[in-house]
């Protein structure tokens, strides 16, 4: 299988995150992408090419103006506060709050964010356009008539959504390159979300929507974060109404439990009968994952693999969350080399 990477994820690497009341150093790091990259040379997956620039046009398809105006601008405006250290938000416009973006950086900082962990630094913006065209341009080759593609994206992307970032992830990779497959001619996109946590970024760009058909497979919202999304009852809005179907499961859940929401997520996606399937592939399930709490082993990614590719859909694999970084390679080509086997 083709991996598309570039070393341009090392441009990203934030301090801190906010974690149990504590400035934790940051989980989602730059020897994460490493890992996988080292695994998929080490087993021979297949070549490595380097992603090409597709501008800025497929990601305002799915981000809104602003917030790629507050992202690209975002380090500037900082450091025109005199500051240079990385940027964390402090205020978020909860329930009654105003809707209207301020004008000052700590503001919008809150505006375009859920959470406070998501660092801004200096090198982001190149990180994360970066990432997008690494997924950009795993469908443009998937396009070509590959079985498979990894694009093996850095920093992640689920959680973000069309105009909000948080959770590591800033430009929704999977939801750019799921928009772009529709806009070349693709009829309907499937979306398979196998991360530890609820993609709810990309489960609301397309929650009004019957051309994208999104399902997750994450720990219970009612006690994991997100924590505001992922929910059962969640099937869509609209012409979405029925596209959108969630899989929360029990914290400790092993693959025994994992596996039968995969079989029944794979059961909607092939009545749904897509042009081409999406994997958001987060590892996180993994039962050493520092900040998750599932028990998937590793030769469960072999499986899991196994079981995307009976769907015989072409199949793009986006990289997304998994923090247990010295098995994160293991794990996650174990998926891909399934999917081939
Ligand atoms: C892409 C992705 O996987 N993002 C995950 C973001 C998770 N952020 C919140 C982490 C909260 C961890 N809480 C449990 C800590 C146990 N020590
Ligand atoms: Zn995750």
């Amino acid at each position: 299988m083709l991996t598309i990477y570039t070393d341009d994820h090392h441009l990203h690497h934030g301090k801190h995150e906010l974690i149990g009341g504590q400035f934790t150093p940051c989980f989602e790091k730059p020897s994460r992408a490493d890992m996988v990259l080292d695994r998929a040379k080490a087993v021979k997956l297949g070549a490595i090419q380097a992603p090409t620039d597709f501008g800025l046009s497929p990601i305002l398809r799915v981000h809104s103006e602003g917030f790629v105006n507050f992202l690209q601008n975002a380090w500037s405006d900082w450091q025109a506060k005199g500051r240079s250290h990385d940027m964390l938000p402090i205020a978020w416009p909860t329930r009654r709050l105003r809707q209207v973006e301020p004008t000052d950086i700590d503001g919008r900082l809150g505006y375009y964010s859920f959470d406070a962990g998501a660092p801004i630094t200096a090198g982001t913006w190149q990180a994360i356009t970066s990432s997008a065209n690494v997924a950009l341009s795993g469908q443009a080759e998937l396009r070509k008539g590959a079985r498979g593609i990894f694009s093996l994206c850095r920093p992640p992307g689920h959680h973000a959504a069309a105009d909000y970032m948080g959770g590591y992830c800033y430009l929704n990779n999977a939801a750019i390159a799921v928009q772009a497959m529709l806009d070349a001619g693709a009829k309907r996109v499937a979306v398979l979300d196998v991360d530890y946590h609820h993609g709810n970024g990309t489960q609301d760009i397309f929650y009004d929507r019957a051309d994208v058909l999104f399902t997750s497979i994450h720990g219970d919202p009612r006690f994991e974060y997100p924590y505001y999304l992922g929910f059962a009852d969640e099937k869509g809005l609209g012409a979405g109404a029925g596209f959108n179907f969630n899989y929360p499961l029990a914290s400790g859940s092993d693959w025994s439990a994992w596996s039968l929401a995969l079989l029944d997520a794979c059961r909607q996606i092939a009545e749904y009968a897509p042009d081409a399937l999406v994997v958001s592939l987060g590892v996180d399930t993994f039962k050493e994952d520092p900040i998750s709490q599932f028990k998937l082993d590793s030769p469960d990614y072999l499986r899991m693999g196994e079981i995307i590719g009976k769907l015989c859909l072409q199949t793009l694999f986006v990289m997304e969350g998994g923090y247990a970084v010295e098995e994160i390679g293991i794990n996650a080509i174990n998926v891909l080399q399934g999917f081939d086997s």
